[in-house]
């Protein structure tokens, strides 16, 4: 009896061990981004990206910085899937995003804040693509 406590024990050490181990992998799967995507992105900047998976051009803003109108930052050979008229701006460019700050960001479906900002960037989280619907669609961005 003494040997089987002693191997019952042994075994709740190794399974205690596996369960600490896996919801520790879990807890840091959602910040693990791939390294060539935090470089694209600097600390404390929220990077937006042309296309979904952190893919094309992107646009740097410095935390704290709002900006009312995306037409106002070239971004050279975008182009929009659903406004063309703002092709080369990056006004309806917004695919895909990380927050690298400590700050809560929105962003805007229209100039000024105004529209939709269903799409809370919460602290130090990414989204490699945005969803159909709001995909192309970004016209400004903020602290929420
Ligand atoms: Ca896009």
């Amino acid at each position: 009896m003494p040997r089987f406590r002693s191997r019952f024990a042994a075994l709740a050490g190794i399974g205690a061990t596996f369960f600490l181990t896996i919801t520790g992998v879990a807890a840091a799967a959602p910040a693990a981004l791939p390294a060539s995507v935090l470089e694209s992105c600097p600390a404390s900047s929220v990077c937006f990206y042309e296309h979904q998976d952190f893919g094309g051009t992107v646009l740097v803003i410095p935390a704290g910085a709002a900006y009312p109108d995306l037409r106002a930052f070239p971004c050279a050979g975008c182009r929009s899937s659903k406004h063309n008229n703002n092709n080369g701006t990056w006004s309806d460019q917004l695919s895909s995003w990380v927050n690298n700050t400590g700050q809560v960001y929105c962003w805007y479906w229209h100039e000024n804040y105004a529209g939709r900002n269903d799409t809370v960037m919460n602290a130090g989280t990414a989204l490699s693509y945005v969803g159909k619907t709001p995909n192309d669609q970004a016209s400004s961005i903020g602290p929420c």
